[in-house]
């Protein structure tokens, strides 16, 4: 009988829908593959900007990923430089989502933060979007977040690493979550 409600319980978990799952891969930048992240893309490449994985900056485990920047030109360009990673399975349509992550900063004349992009193919638009709290100047390893509500119609979540102007910024623990 219990073994019985146990498998009940189960597949109740299991059916409500995956709540406080991290739908992004290697959120701490542990993964690499020929030293790159593994689901993390370089967007932004411009002159004066360099994309790495660090192996002594970390928030946890090992490593974080890390945009440094040295052309003030930079700033204000669309995109700004940014690791990215974009969601196109199982997405949580009509759920609320979390975009949390650990970002440390040196010298950032513009800011860093990390952003969701709800976005439509049919359209080519982005639908909705969220930003979390943005990090200037030096700062050390500091908790951001933000929210939103995933539309009907998104057919591509999008979360961006990102760093306007010049400095270097660091990301550890990027976790996005349905609430
Ligand atoms: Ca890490």
């Amino acid at each position: 009988m219990w073994a019985g409600l146990l498998a009940v319980v189960v597949i109740i978990i299991l059916a409500s829908g995956s709540i406080g799952e991290d739908f992004l891969r290697n959120s701490g930048g542990e993964d690499l593959l020929w030293k790159g992240p593994v689901g993390w893309s370089r967007v932004g490449f411009y002159p004066g900007v360099t994309f790495a994985v660090d192996d002594k900056e970390e928030f946890s485990g090992l490593h974080s990923l890390t945009i440094l920047c040295t052309d003030s030109s930079v700033r204000g360009k669309q995109p700004p430089p940014n690791w990215s990673q974009e969601i196109v399975e199982g997405l949580p349509l009509g759920r609320q989502v979390v975009l949390s992550a650990f970002i440390k900063t040196r010298n950032v004349a513009g800011f860093a933060a990390a952003a969701i992009q709800c976005l439509s193919y049919d359209q080519q638009k982005i639908l909705v979007s969220a930003t979390t709290g943005s990090l200037q100047g030096s700062t050390d390893w500091k908790a951001v977040s933000c929210s939103l509500l995933v539309p009907q119609g998104t057919d591509k979540v999008r979360v961006s690493c990102l760093l306007s102007g010049t400095g270097q910024a660091w990301f550890d623990d990027i976790e996005l979550d349905v609430r």
